[in-house]
């Protein structure tokens, strides 16, 4: 089993529903256990501006399966949840799953990069990150405490349950 870490984001069609369906069909994935989620905080659009604001939140999952039959399922979960791939860089979206961490792991394939780039600078990925793996350390031995340090809380917002 390797421990995992999913980015979770929306900001289309409800979000706070989006993610938790997307919680609901974590949980059911083969070979998977799903073992944290994070609090849900909204934030402003990295990118295009004129879009929506997100949700976003991230999840820690215990899996047997292998990075790129994770990464299938967790593209036939954003397809079901209504996700249509556009050529647009960074617009909106019903659904993002991001594989960010996969144990130890560095990929670099055409499909997949681990550790998800721009991670270490998302202060939407590296808050919930936090509240599940406070010392978490990187597998290019970066230190989360360290990467937080460097990126201000500003502009999230924490969602009440
Ligand atoms: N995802 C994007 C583009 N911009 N902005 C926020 N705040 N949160 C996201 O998850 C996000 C984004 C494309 O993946
Ligand atoms: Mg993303
Ligand atoms: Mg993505």
């Amino acid at each position: 089993m390797q421990r995992v870490y999913l980015g979770l984001g929306s900001n289309l069609a409800e979000p706070l529903a989006q993610l938790r369906g997307a919680l609901a069909a974590l949980a059911a994935l083969p070979q998977s256990q799903l073992v944290g989620t994070s609090s849900f905080y909204a934030s402003d659009p990295l990118g295009p501006a004129d879009q929506p604001r997100y949700v976003n939140a991230v999840a820690a999952l215990e899996t047997a399966l292998p990075p790129l039959q994770l990464l299938d399922a967790l593209q036939a979960i954003e397809l079901n949840q209504g996700r249509e791939r556009k050529a647009e860089r960074w617009g909106p979206r019903t659904l993002d799953l991001d594989i960010l961490l996969f144990g130890d792991l560095l990929l670099d394939e055409p499909r997949l990069r681990v550790p998800h780039y721009h991670m270490h600078a998302r202060a939407f990925v590296l808050y919930p990150l936090a509240e599940l793996a406070p010392d978490l350390r990187l597998p290019d031995g970066r230190a989360l405490p360290d990467l937080l340090a460097a990126c201000p809380f500003e502009g999230l917002e924490r969602l009440p349950e």
